[in-house]
This record gives C-alpha cells, sequence and structure tokens, in this order.
C-alpha cells in the first residue's frame, strides 16, 4: 500500500470520542517500549507522527492514527509496566478491553512482541486472550536488525511455539530501524481492513484447483 497521506486523529479517553466515520481499524497491543509507535512511523514512513519515547508507559490513551483516508491504527497503551499504579492500569485495561470486545470497526490485532526475548507471561496471557474472544491477530515481532540473520529464524520459531500460534493468524518479523518487513506487514493489514473475508482468497483458490483437476481427470 503507497502511503499518501497520514494524519493524528485523536487521544481518546473514553469511547465516546472514538471516530464515527466507520473505517476499518487495526489495534496495536504490546508490552511498553517494545517498538509499538515506531512501527507506526515506519510504516507510513514518517519520522515522528506517532510519538516514540525512551520513557515506558507513555502512552496511555487510545491513538487514533488516519492513513489515506482508508484506514486507522489505533495505538495502545503498552501493557505489562510496573510504574504505572493499579487504579490506572485497571483502567486502562477495562478500556481496552471493551474496545477489543465491542468494537465493530476492529479488524486485526497486531500483536507486538520484542524478537530479542522469548514471550513474557503477559504476553501470552495477550495471546490467548485474543484467541479466546476470536480476535484475529497479527503477531508481529519487532526490533528485528537486532538480532544476528543467522539467529532469525531460530528466534521466531521459539517464539510461534510460546504462544501455541494459531494457524489462521499471521506472523511477520519487522525492523522499524531498517523497514523490514513493512511490505509484507502491509499486504496483511490491507487483506484484513478490505476484503470481507480475510480467508476467502485461499478458499477460492481451493475451489479453482479442485476444479482444473476434474477437469484434466476428465479430458
Ligand atoms: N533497533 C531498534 N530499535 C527499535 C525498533 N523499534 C523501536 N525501537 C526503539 O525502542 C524504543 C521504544 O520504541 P517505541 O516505538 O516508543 O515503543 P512503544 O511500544 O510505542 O512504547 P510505549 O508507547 O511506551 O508503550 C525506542 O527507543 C525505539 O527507538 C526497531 O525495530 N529496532
Ligand atoms: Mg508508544
Amino acid at each position: 500500500m503507497k502511503v499518501t497521506k497520514s494524519e493524528f486523529i485523536i487521544s481518546a479517553v473514553s469511547p465516546s470520542q472514538y471516530p464515527e466515520d466507520a473505517l476499518p481499524e487495526i489495534a496495536l497491543a504490546g508490552r511498553s517500549n517494545v517498538g509499538k509507535s515506531s512501527l507506526i512511523n515506519r510504516m507510513i514512513n514518517r519520522k515522528n507522527l506517532a510519538r516514540t519515547s525512551s520513557t515506558p508507559g507513555k502512552t496511555q490513551q487510545l491513538n487514533y492514527y488516519r492513513i489515506n483516508d482508508q484506514l486507522y491504527f489505533v495505538d495502545f497503551p503498552g501493557y505489562g509496566y510496573a510504574k504505572v499504579s493499579k487504579t490506572q492500569r485497571a483502567l486502562f485495561g477495562k478500556m481496552m478491553e471493551q474496545y477489543l470486545l465491542e468494537r465493530k470497526e476492529l479488524k486485526l490485532v497486531m500483536q507486538m512482541i520484542d524478537m530479542r526475548h522469548a514471550p513474557t507471561k503477559d504476553d501470552i496471557m495477550m495471546y490467548d486472550w485474543l484467541k479466546h474472544h476470536g480476535l484475529p491477530v497479527c503477531i508481529v515481532t519487532t526490533k528485528m536488525d537486532k538480532i544476528p540473520k543467522t539467529k532469525r529464524v531460530k528466534h521466531a520459531k521459539i517464539i510461534k511455539e510460546a504462544l501455541q500460534i494459531h494457524p489462521d493468524d499471521s506472523f511477520v518479523s519487522f525492523s522499524s530501524e531498517e523497514g523490514l518487513g513493512r511490505d509484507e506487514l502491509w499486504s496483511v493489514i490491507s487483506r484484513y481492513a478490505f476484503s470481507k473475508d480475510p480467508f476467502g482468497e485461499e478458499e477460492e483458490l481451493d475451489e479453482v484447483e479442485e476444479g482444473q483437476e476434474t477437469s484434466t481427470h476428465e479430458a
């Protein structure tokens, strides 16, 4: 997807502030500091539209970014950050939960995991929760540039196994620093945002193949 326009829309603190134009929404979830804001900037090739920070836990609202007037990225507060007070954490949790369970425009959750480490308990809990509620997930492993090329496959395998990734879910390894995985991630996002049935294409392909086989047999 060629990004020609990207705008920050709102830091929403309550559902009444969510946009009303019914565009598809792609949520970004992951631990603080995993690289969510950096990923948004890389996807839209802007240096600093989504604010990145060396202070973890800074993003405390749902930050909406509109891309090409076609879809939204919704940047979530990072989970697993100890310095946020318990009350605050419960509050973010509730808002996120409500969003994830009730937001009709939500098409895909990109759950981001630091590729340098095995998934944490929080990562596994989050993924299990998303799957329990039947939400489509793309696992995005971040900071791939920090891992030597020869070890990337191994790291990806460890993460997939620890999460017991569902066969329908996509998996993309990414580096905001170097732009690795950007095209692949855009194609996953487009599939979920714009096709009525993200798995439909594959089903159709199967049918065509079967049809071709039959006609070969008959010939
Ligand atoms: N080398 C490398 N560093 C990265 C990458 N992505 C993010 N970082 C760095 O990791 C730090 C955190 O990145 P952010 O994008 O702010 O992380 P975040 O998930 O938005 O953090 P919160 O908003 O606090 O939840 C920054 O110092 C980034 O420069 C990457 O792909 N490669
Ligand atoms: Mg952020």
